[in-house]
């Protein structure tokens, strides 16, 4: 594996550890004020950003490339509210979309074509990962803060799991 790729997917790691930093921070928020399907939701999508850094792992090992986990930031600590919480979840998935994207090209003017097949299945991910937290902060503009709609959106949410695909390469 060449370095710049060696180098960009190790970065990728740091990004994918940080999202789940970043997502228990939100979950830790929601838990503050009560809202424990939120909450579920928060800890379910870290658990996702596991699974995603592990995929950059076993791909650098596989192709015997060496692991160099650097340190991660600090996330914020509150948000407005719930809204907030998840528009800014929404603008981080957009930073990693264009993290991903930009892996692309780089596998592509490296011409390394595994890195580029591998990534394929995150440029699909990034797709889901951006709809379904659009989805929520839509369902968070239509009730506008209201305690009822809240709670509804709370039981919806309380009923998400990790459950890792499983037609992995
Ligand atoms: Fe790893 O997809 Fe979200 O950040």
């Amino acid at each position: 594996m060449k370095k710049r790729i060696e180098e960009v997917l190790n970065q990728q790691i740091n990004e994918e550890l940080y999202s789940a930093y970043l997502y228990q921070a939100i979950r830790a928020y929601f838990e503050s004020i009560g809202l424990s399907g939120f909450s579920n939701w928060m800890k379910v999508q870290a658990e996702e950003e596991l699974f995603h850094a592990e995929k950059f792992f076993s791909h650098i090992v596989q192709r015997g490339g060496r692991i160099r986990l650097t340190a991660i930031k600090e996330p914020a600590f509150e948000w407005k509210n719930p809204l907030d919480a998840f528009k800014a979840s929404l603008e981080h998935e957009k930073h990693i979309t264009s993290c991903i994207h930009n892996l692309v090209s780089v596998a592509e003017e490296e011409k390394d074509y595994p890195s580029k097949t591998f990534l394929n299945w995150f440029v699909d991910e990034q797709v889901e990962e951006e709809d379904n937290v659009s989805k929520i902060v839509q369902e968070l503009e239509m009730i506008e803060n209201d305690g009822k709609g809240l709670l509804m959106i709370d039981r919806e949410l309380s009923s998400r799991t990790f459950t890792p695909p499983t037609n992995e390469e």
